[in-house]
């Protein structure tokens, strides 16, 4: 089988694309990405040299380029996209332009390919906020409800995306799935922010609304699960994929402080972020019974070894902290 991944030097695509080849030696990958400031040839360099990968560098919104890379590929599987809320609120344009219009394109590309499979990584945040108590979970029929810039353009790309399969017939599924983390995130989320804040012996910036919450899955629980999709999913549908394992601000940075022996005092609270989130929560009730998938990764090891990862793997994520703290100069999150 040949994949085309797109997005795949960023967090989750290289995390996918390094598990599938190991999982199916025999399957042919190519990556496609445009190398954004998210996008890094690093994250490759373990796998970039197997002779059944290749990369090319390039936008997925260049239809001449999408049919291009698309010859020959059974499956395209489109992590590609801008991905930080917190740049959405700096710049929301180039989030439609990427997430929204780039998809119908590779889209178009897939339809004149006529691949067996188009599937497409969407996110919990497209349904919406939920209230911190509020005692329910996202459903894949619930109507999307998003607030923020980078939602609100995953929320349109599911529905160009489903366009595409009932008006064209391309076989398209679509997941949704809650926070990662793991090795290779860049230094901006959350996670991965305070990680690398705590072994520079630098304060963690908590926003102001610091009971928030979210729904913490490793990565490699979310690649499983798409690859389930790929191999049993029907073609029209949409997968929720979600640990159920909720996180407050406040209760991720307690975890990180204690893992790295640091005091409490390295917490500190700067203003909120703009149409900040309360929470999101994803039923995963129709994953689990129509494909058998449940998560694997047991939270708090997973971060324990995630927070190791960073520690031994400082040449990946010191060139890139500088430029990663440049976007809350801006924002006063500092
Ligand atoms: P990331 O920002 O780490 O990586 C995004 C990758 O896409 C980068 O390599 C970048 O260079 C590439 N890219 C951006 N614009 C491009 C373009 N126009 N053409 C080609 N390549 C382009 O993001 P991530 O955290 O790995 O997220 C991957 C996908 O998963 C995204 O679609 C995101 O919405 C979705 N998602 C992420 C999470 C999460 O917690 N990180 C959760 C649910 C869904
Ligand atoms: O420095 C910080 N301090 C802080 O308190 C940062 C970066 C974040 N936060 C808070 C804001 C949120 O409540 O932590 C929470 C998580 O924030 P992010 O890590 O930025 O993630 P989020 O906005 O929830 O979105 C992530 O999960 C869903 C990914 O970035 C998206 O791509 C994915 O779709």
């Amino acid at each position: 089988m040949k994949l085309l991944v797109t997005g795949g030097a960023g967090f989750i695509g290289s995390n996918f694309i390094r598990y599938w080849l190991q999982k199916y030696p025999k399957d042919k990958i190519v990556n496609l990405d445009k190398l954004t400031y998210a996008g890094r040839l690093e994250t490759t360099k373990d796998f970039s040299k197997n002779r059944n990968y290749s990369f090319v560098k390039g936008d997925i919104s260049n239809l001449k380029l999408a049919k291009e890379v698309m010859k020959g590929v059974d499956v395209v599987v489109n992590f590609a996209a801008e991905s930080h809320n917190d740049r959405a609120i700096q710049d929301p344009g180039i989030f439609v332009r990427t997430n929204v219009l780039g998809t119908q394109i590779l889209l178009e590309a897939a339809k004149r390919a006529k691949v067996s499979r188009f599937h497409h990584i969407s996110t919990c945040e497209v349904f919406g906020d939920l209230g911190l108590n509020e005692k329910r979970a996202f459903k894949e029929i619930d109507a999307f409800r998003p607030r923020t810039p980078y939602n609100a353009s995953k929320a349109a790309a599911n529905h160009v995306v489903m366009a595409y399969c009932h008006t064209f017939n391309l076989p398209v599924t679509i997941s949704h799935c809650s926070n990662n983390f793991g090795p290779y995130q860049f230094p901006e989320k959350v996670i991965s922010r305070f990680v690398t804040n705590l072994i520079d012996g630098e304060k963690i910036p908590l926003y102001k609304s610091s009971q928030n919450k979210r729904e913490y899955i490793f990565v490699d629980d979310h690649n499983e699960a798409v690859d389930l999709i790929l191999k049993k999913g029907k073609a029209g549908e949409t997968y929720n994929i979600g640990s159920g394992v909720e996180k407050s601000i406040e209760e991720i940075a307690d975890s990180l402080l204690a893992i790295l022996g640091k005091p409490k005092t390295f917490k500190k609270y700067v203003p909120d972020r703009k149409g900040h989130d309360r929470r999101y929560l994803l039923s995963t009730e129709k994953i689990s019974k129509e494909l058998g998938w449940k998560p694997k990764y047991d939270f708090d090891i997973w971060l324990e070894k995630t927070v190791t990862w960073y520690q031994n793997n400082q040449w990946w994520w010191r060139p890139l902290k500088l430029g990663a703290e440049k976007l809350y100069d801006k924002t006063g999150q500092k």
